[in-house]
């Protein structure tokens, strides 16, 4: 399968995110690179499809905000990666802000996705490289986007869980633009896509079926319920702790449901944080099961892309990611 990946996205290089109470070293970070590459053998770096195509999912002025946070935290006199910490939970309404701690606010969710000083540069290509990789799969049959840092948890106008730029969403609009009639968007990543369900919810053009950790033990805690199914939405919450054999049943139903959309492209938001071994998850998938999870993805009989998402077993991740693109 062609591997599309982009040198640029090594810059994005968060320091610290902050959860219970303290900063934890950034689980994002660009180990996650090295593994990914040497399990995955021999990429391409995409071309450069502008702005247009992020556009179509995000705000003129959150990619403005983006481009700009980590230049206006300097210029307040800050150091490091910019952090939000106020948000506006009560009312978030279209205030213009020129203070940059307002505006962190305004365009964030959660202290777990720091802007730094390229993170702009580098998300940007990450969305270049899913859209370089929806033509191979558009062409051939099936590609994989090493997207990084992930991009499931951004929504029109807003980042959070590591992410900026909803690459999923992105390519799913373009292939929408080429012509596509419905995109299914399946969801395994151990985290609920709660970026993609807000920017594609009500729509008939796009699916999106996610399997994921029960948002009551588990981030994003305030969406992936399964009450919020209906229309072109499914969760599937699943407990802690979950195995295979539970994982492929509700993986079964999902694509069931998926397919009787009658889709005309796949696009998996492909997380290996179901890992057994992740440091910050909790289901218990081995490394073998993630060729059989892709097997029966693939017997959907779509044309495929796989845009990277989570995984933080960072010693296991190139060999997990491996074993789901091999099964494919
Ligand atoms: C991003 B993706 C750690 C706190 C978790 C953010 C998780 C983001 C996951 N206990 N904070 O879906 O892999
Ligand atoms: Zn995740």
């Amino acid at each position: 399968m062609r591997c599309f990946w982009d040198e640029r996205q090594r810059a994005h290089a968060p320091q610290a995110e902050f959860f219970n109470g303290a900063l934890h070293p950034a689980a994002e970070h660009g180990g996650r690179v090295e593994s990914v590459l040497a399990a995955i053998g021999p990429t391409e770096a995409p071309g450069d499809h502008g702005a247009p195509p992020l556009l179509r999912v995000h705000s003129a002025d959150y990619l403005e905000f983006l481009r700009n946070a980590h230049g206006e935290w300097q210029a307040a006199g800050r150091e490091g990666d910019a952090f939000p910490y106020t948000f506006p939970v009560v009312r978030r309404r279209p205030l213009e802000f020129d203070r940059i701690d307002a505006k962190l606010g305004q365009y964030s969710y959660d202290t777990s996705t720091p802007i730094g000083e390229a993170t702009w540069h580098a998300v940007y290509w990450g969305a270049q490289t899913a859209l370089g990789a929806l033509a191979a799969a558009q062409s051939e049959g099936k590609a994989f986007a090493f997207c990084r840092p992930p991009g499931h948890h951004a929504g029109r106008d807003y980042c959070g869980g590591y992410s900026y730029l909803n690459n999923a969403a992105v390519a799913a609009e373009q292939a929408l633009a080429d012509g596509a009639r419905r995109v299914a968007i399946l969801d395994v990543d151990y985290h609920h896509g709660n970026g993609t369900q807000d920017i594609f919810a009500g729509r008939e053009d796009v699916l999106f079926a996610s399997l994921h950790a029960d948002p009551r033990t588990d981030y994003p805690f305030f969406w992936g319920h399964a009450d919020e199914n209906g229309g072109n939405i499914l969760n599937l919450p699943l407990p802690r702790g979950t195995e295979f054999p539970a994982y492929d049943e509700a993986l079964a139903c999902a694509l069931e449901w998926l397919g009787e959309g009658e889709p005309e492209l796949l696009i998996v938001s492909f997380g290996a944080d179901t890992y057994a071994g992740d440091p910050i998850s909790h289901f218990a998938l081995q490394t073998a099961d993630y060729a059989r999870m892709a097997e029966r993805i693939a017997t959907l009989g779509l044309p495929a892309l796989i845009v990277m998402e989570g995984g933080y077993a960072v010693e296991e991740l190139g060999t997990n990611v491996a074993a789901f693109l091999n099964g494919f």
